[in-house]
């Protein structure tokens, strides 16, 4: 057992507190390891874990110690491990700290992206000032990455759920979801996004009914407008059409899961919800988060060519071309028509990608190998 710390400064949304407590508890659980993780706001992560307290110093759930990132910083002795997600800056006396022991590991956890430079950058190292070395540690697709988040029974876990009608229609009851016959079912998680309209337009005049969920978060606003509705709160039903829509609260992030699982499609932004909805085994339609001057368009371009390579061709065009529009904010009405006979297809192949992404180890397995491989090298 080793002592790891992670520190997760909460930027914005809940990506950040997402993949770290997902990682902190997936070391404690899996590999064995004592994790504190160290947070900076504590309201976001009382989002994904709602027994938690938003202003305790430490506090313990799921194995971890989950502790409020202060400022000043207190003098603690540095973990054995110390990740700071998406390059957020450690506390200056910390990394003094930290120079006492030339075995301990300090690696940055960078975000997920399915561009080819990433297997070269992965691992490397960075010399830091006072002889430190820090690691670029890239989650990704391919072999040389460090791969996905994946607990371990997260698949076994996931089919049970799917082969059981009644667990899944009990799980629905409790958001009030009542399954209709024969209508398809679709969450939506995502920004602001002037595509819903078109979206919304194509599900209500479709010959076939959709049951729409919507956890509370930022698209509501444009779901406000479109259904002409001055205020949207969770437990809302509204019927357009062969649409049905359901405002849900947002869950913790457990059950977010089994939403994703009950879904025939999910709408998803950001990296974890993204990533989770792969797991899932069924269609996605990616938000990503927008960068500066464009630079997520690369990341969609990167991930589309991987994920769309065994489909046929005028199937991963048809995709494509759903996803862009979706992230442009336009064209939806059109590429959703153009996809219709696709689903059975796509559906296959989200099992399909699945098993391929499972097939290779889980980023918390690979940061324990990375830390084994260290110590042999350090010692
Ligand atoms: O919230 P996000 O938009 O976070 C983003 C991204 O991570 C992005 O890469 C990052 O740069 C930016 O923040 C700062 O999307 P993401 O990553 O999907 O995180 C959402 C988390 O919320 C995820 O862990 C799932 C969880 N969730 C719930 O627990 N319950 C819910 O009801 C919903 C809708 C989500």
């Amino acid at each position: 057992m080793a002592r790891w710390d992670i520190f997760c400064s909460v930027v914005d949304n809940y990506g950040d507190i997402g993949v770290t407590w997902r990682l902190a508890r997936q070391l404690a659980a899996e590999q064995g390891h004592a994790v504190r993780l160290w947070v900076d706001e504590l309201d976001a992560f009382v989002r994904l874990c709602p027994g938690a307290s938003t202003s305790a110093e430490w506090q313990h759930h799921s194995g971890v110690e989950v502790r409020q990132w202060p400022e000043p910083f207190p003098a603690v002795a540095p973990a054995d491990v110390v990740i700071e997600a998406f390059a957020c800056q450690l506390p200056p006396s910390y990394i003094e700290a930290m120079t006492d022991d030339s075995r301990r590991l300090w690696l940055n956890l960078e975000y997920l992206s399915a561009e080819d430079w990433v297997a070269g950058c992965h691992g490397l190292p960075s010399p830091q000032p006072g002889g430190l070395q820090k690691f670029f540690f890239f989650p990704g697709f391919v072999a040389g990455t460090g791969g996905l988040l994946r607990d371990a029974d997260l698949l076994t876990r996931r089919r049970a759920f799917q082969a059981d009608a009644s667990a899944q229609q009990a799980f629905l009851r409790s958001l009030g979801v009542v399954r209709e016959a024969g209508a398809r079912l679709i969450s939506l998680f995502a920004y602001e996004n002037a595509g819903l309209a078109g979206w919304l337009d194509a599900l209500a005049a479709d010959t076939q009914s959709s049951q729409l969920l919507v956890p509370q978060g930022k698209v509501l606003g444009d779901l406000q407008v479109w259904l002409g509705e001055a205020q949207l709160a969770p437990g809302d039903q509204h019927r357009r059409g062969s649409l049905q829509i359901h405002v849900l609260p947002f869950v913790a992030q457990d059950d977010y899961d089994r939403l994703l699982w009950c879904c025939d499609l999910n709408a998803v932004r950001g990296e974890d919800s993204f990533i989770r909805a792969q797991w899932a085994g069924r269609p996605l339609l990616w938000h990503i988060y927008p960068q500066e001057e464009g630079a997520h368009w690369d990341k969609l371009e990167a991930f589309l060519a991987l994920y769309g390579a065994e489909l046929p061709s005028e199937i991963s065009a048809a995709y494509a071309a759903l996803w862009r529009a979706w992230n442009e904010g336009s064209g939806m009405e059109q590429a959703w028509l153009e996809l219709q006979d696709a689903w059975p297809t796509l559906q296959q192949h989200a099992e399909r990608w699945c098993d391929l992404q499972a097939a290779r180890p889980d980023l918390a397995t690979a940061l324990e190998q990375f830390y084994r491989n260290w110590l042999s090298y350090a010692a």
